[in-house]
């Protein structure tokens, strides 16, 4: 087995935590190495692209989350074999990174710019995300985005609304999710009643 070394920030969400979350749910050993928000601009040259996560593998740093996703997913029986199973779970991570990346772009905005920036994604793009969301979970199944069982792309859409529907982002109404796509939030709630899921943040929070 190879010796894993995962390096993102220290919260529990954003783009490291599925591959933090796979790991653990496969039982995969690993050092969990958490950056502090004031010790990162001095670790940003360490890392290949200036970003984290980044996922150290016997001595050699990569980088690029959903990367990561596959990579963890494969070690930890998260990511599906059938190639067509295996598509349709990197679409769905692939478009909740595109989706997120918009958002993280209106973090640094001005007040103005933010409240208009945001007011205009959860209108627009978030709903028409949300909505496709709730149509490709139905396709496949309506239990799980692939597969027909937990993968790693339920644990990124898991982080994804989580972060939409926990207040933290202003000018997005919280409820929107429930609103736009209540598939999606009984998705969330399937995914956060896994019992490692649930034992595993129940850990986190204890600590
Ligand atoms: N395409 C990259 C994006 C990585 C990225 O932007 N990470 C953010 C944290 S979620 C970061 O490192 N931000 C700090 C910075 O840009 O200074 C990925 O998917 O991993």
């Amino acid at each position: 087995m190879a010796k894993l070394k995962l390096t993102y920030f220290d919260f529990d969400g954003g783009r490291g935590e599925p591959a933090r979350l796979a790991l653990h749910l496969g039982g995969i050993p690993f050092e969990d190495q958490r950056i502090a928000g004031k010790d990162w601009p001095a670790f940003r040259d360490q890392t290949p692209f200036l970003a984290m996560p980044t996922l150290e593998v016997d001595g050699r740093v990569v980088s690029q989350s959903n990367s990561i996703n596959r990579y963890v997913g494969k070690l930890t029986g998260l990511y599906p074999k059938d190639d067509f199973q295996a598509l349709l779970c990197d679409e769905v991570m692939d478009a909740a990174e595109d989706i997120g990346t918009r958002i993280a772009h209106t973090i640094d905005l001005a007040d103005d710019a933010k409240k208009k920036a945001r007011e205009e994604l959860a209108a627009g793009r978030i709903t028409r995300y949300l909505e496709q969301f709730q149509a490709k979970l139905k396709a496949a199944g309506g239990e799980y985005f692939a597969d027909g069982r937990l993968t790693v792309a339920d644990l990124k859409i898991f982080m994804w609304i989580r972060w939409l529907r926990s207040g933290a982002l202003d000018h997005i109404p919280k409820d929107l999710v429930d609103r736009v796509a209540p598939s999606l939030v009984k998705h969330f709630e399937r995914v956060a009643s896994h019992p490692m899921v649930a034992e595993y943040y129940k850990r986190r929070k204890a600590a």
